[in-house]
């Protein structure tokens, strides 16, 4: 099964206006193909980029309710408004920070899906459950409280799997790392539906940058990256898109 791959910059609470031009001129002089890049910027840099260029756009979070009085929120029809296509859902660093549940990712994800926005769905264990050797129950936790009752949204799902040891560390996990834990969720995935398990694009997140791309893109679960520090350095990022 032939997956295209896709190459996802997460900004975090960084970037710029300034940014945005930089990475447009960057990033438009690149032949990329349809769909194979998607850059998440904060919420207010979106409509700072041109309503048409050859990649995509995507929120960082997105509140479970469509609308109403939940001040500070962002809903999925706002960033359609605003030009996101994708939106990232349950990053460990919301997962931790703004202590977001299992069960609330799932409705999360559910209403992107529901609101015509391909949701990336963040997964990943911390440094002590892989020392624990708990790796796989806790994918299989974080997987199985979104698809288990909605098996239906994993063909509209990307995922990615995001070892939170390796965030921001520097230290990305190792190819062969990422291809066994890859392997085992495309493996469970397959619980849900067989064909959408192989179809579901499975990116690596996690210190992902110009010099371990490659390696990591040739494993054979591995469609792509989630690219947080190293999205930030435009033509380090054009590099990475371009590895694909
Ligand atoms: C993981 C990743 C982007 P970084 O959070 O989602 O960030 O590449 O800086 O580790």
């Amino acid at each position: 099964m032939q997956r295209t791959p896709l190459i996802a910059a997460n900004w975090k609470m960084n970037g710029s206006a300034a940014l945005v031009e930089e990475m447009v001129d960057v990033l438009t002089a690149l032949p990329l193909t349809e769909h194979a890049v998607v850059v998440c910027p904060p919420a207010t840099l979106l409509t700072r980029f041109p309503a048409v260029c050859n990649f995509a756009l995507g929120g960082q979070t997105l509140s479970h309710e469509i609308s109403g009085a939940f001040t500070g929120e962002l809903s999925a029809c706002l960033l359609q408004e605003a030009g996101a296509s994708y939106v990232i859902v349950g990053h460990s660093e919301r997962r931790a920070l703004n202590g977001e549940s299992d069960e609330l990712i799932a409705a999360k994800l559910a209403r992107a899906v529901a609101a015509g926005l391909t949701p990336i769905l963040c997964i990943g264990e911390s440094a002590t459950e892989r020392q624990q050797e708990k790796t796989q129950q806790v994918l299989a936790r974080q997987l199985d409280a979104v698809y288990a009752s909605q098996p239906e949204l994993l063909a509209k799902s990307v995922i990615a799997y995001e070892p939170i040891w390796a965030i921001g560390t520097g230290e990305s996990a190792t190819p062969e790392q990422a291809q066994t834990t890859h392997a085992f969720i495309r493996q469970h995935l397959a619980r849900y539906n067989t064909q959408s398990a192989v179809r579901v694009k499975l990116l690596y997140g996690g210190s992902v940058n110009a010099d371990n791309f490659t390696a990591l893109f040739r494993q054979a679960d591995i469609d792509g990256a989630l690219v947080g520090g190293a999205s930030l350095k435009p033509a380090e990022f054009a590099q990475i898109c371009l590895a694909v």
